[in-house]
């Protein structure tokens, strides 16, 4: 059997290399089925049926009040931070996707970075109040791997300083907070679609928003600023989510409970094969937090565990598990943000150290127990020559 953690050449020769993640696919015939409706109406975009029908199941599956789709995540919180009319700086996170920054660049706006808790990795909300200046308009945190930020801390600082709260909860799809829908905190959230997701329109989003006059004006945005035939009223892009992804999501939608199930078995097998190992943990939210189940992470602690992140990295990638490091490099020190005060490594010390520490897993619900066990086996044994304790 090649799926065994002993056997040297896992995963087997010729076999294709371990992903993080696989894709939720329906049956394509079902999907061919759906299709057929969108071909019988001849209407592919611009606010169609289906993705009217989507936008109604997905509301309700966030449990928010309002919420607008959109053709991927990134154009959602571009569209999202254009809604606000925010302007100056924006208090950010570094450990996170480029895209959650670039959105501020393209609105003209400055991300000032703060460091981040080292448990949740999210946005260090002590922190936030010493980097508000006069020019402050916003605080954008990130739900990072569907670990929420600190809700409350984070609002009661807005309140107090009178700033916007926008969530970046691309890796949030379906978390929950005392039974709360993530989405309904803060001004607006966003949630990606992508194919990487746990749930997804191959690419798409959503913006969820608490003020519902919000609507018609990120509505509007995402449409050109189209009013009317004759009318255009705001300078809007084009944000829209066509009827094809608008068919895919809805049968997608009927498969995330199920994979939801299917990976918290497999995040359970990576916990009681992990669970031992000095110097690793694994991150997950614990009560009253549900988890999003969308990625599986690992911190190695280099003193603890004895060697570091990089070669437990080096070890499943020569054996074709295709680990990735997200969020390394932490986007404050690409050459676009580097030169900016609050990115200096110096204040970003637990964001540096989480960039050169975190690992993400293979996670998807088909992933084979046994590969779970092979993937762990290569994670423990490249400590290879360190004592045991
Ligand atoms: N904010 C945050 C915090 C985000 O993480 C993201 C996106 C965004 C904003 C922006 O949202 P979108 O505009 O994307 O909706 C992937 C995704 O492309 C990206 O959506 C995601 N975050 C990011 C964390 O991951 P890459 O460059 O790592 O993707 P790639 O092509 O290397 O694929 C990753 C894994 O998925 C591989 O193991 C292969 C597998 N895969 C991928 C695709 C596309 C499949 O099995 N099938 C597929 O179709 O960025």
């Amino acid at each position: 059997m090649a799926d065994t953690p002993s056997d040297p050449t896992f995963p087997a020769a010729g076999s294709p290399p371990i992903r993080i993640t696989k894709p939720l696919l329906p049956d394509l015939q079902d999907l061919v089925h759906g299709l057929q409706d969108v071909w019988d109406a001849e209407w592919l975009t611009n606010n169609g049926s289906q993705a009217q029908r989507l936008e109604v199941l997905v509301r309700e599956y966030l449990d928010v009040p309002h919420l607008s789709l959109f053709n991927n995540g990134t154009i959602a919180l571009l569209i999202g931070l254009q809604s606000l009319g925010l302007e100056g700086e924006v208090i950010t996170t570094p450990f996170t996707f480029p895209a959650t920054t670039h959105v501020l660049n393209w609105n003209r706006l400055s991300p000032v970075f703060c460091d981040i808790e080292p448990e949740s990795l999210t946005i260090d909300a002590g922190q936030i109040e010493a980097h508000i200046t006069e020019r402050t308009s916003a605080i954008l945190g990130v739900h990072v791997f569907g670990n929420p930020c600190r809700l409350t801390e984070i609002d009661r600082i807005a309140d107090r300083h009178g700033l916007a709260v926008v969530y970046d909860a691309a890796h949030a799809f379906g978390t929950t907070v005392d039974g709360r829908g993530i989405g309904t905190f803060g001004d607006l959230s966003m949630f990606s679609f992508h194919a990487t997701k746990l749930f997804h329109t191959a690419e798409g989003g959503a913006l969820t928003f608490r003020d519902p006059s919000l609507k018609p004006r990120v509505d509007l945005l995402r449409n050109f600023g189209i009013k009317s035939e004759s009318e255009v009223i705001l300078p809007g892009i084009n944000g829209k989510m066509n009827e094809i992804q608008a068919v895919l999501g809805q049968l997608v939608l009927t498969m995330v409970d199920s994979e939801r199930q299917a990976r918290g078995a497999v995040r359970d097998r990576y916990r009681r094969n992990l669970a031992d190992v000095p110097g690793l943990r694994m991150l997950e939210p614990s009560e009253p937090v549900s988890n999003s189940e969308q990625y599986l992470v690992i911190q190695v602690d280099e003193e603890e565990f004895g060697v570091p992140c990089g070669q437990v990295y080096s070890a499943l990638r020569s054996r074709g598990v295709l680990a990735r490091r997200y969020f390394a490099p932490l986007i404050s020190d690409v050459p676009c943000y580097s030169q900016l005060p609050s990115a200096a490594p110096e204040l970003l010390p637990v964001a540096h150290n989480a960039a050169s520490s975190v690992l993400t897993l293979p996670f998807y619900g088909t992933l084979p127990p046994a590969t779970v066990d092979a993937i762990c086996t290569i994670v423990r044994d490249s400590r290879a020559g360190v004592p045991h304790r």
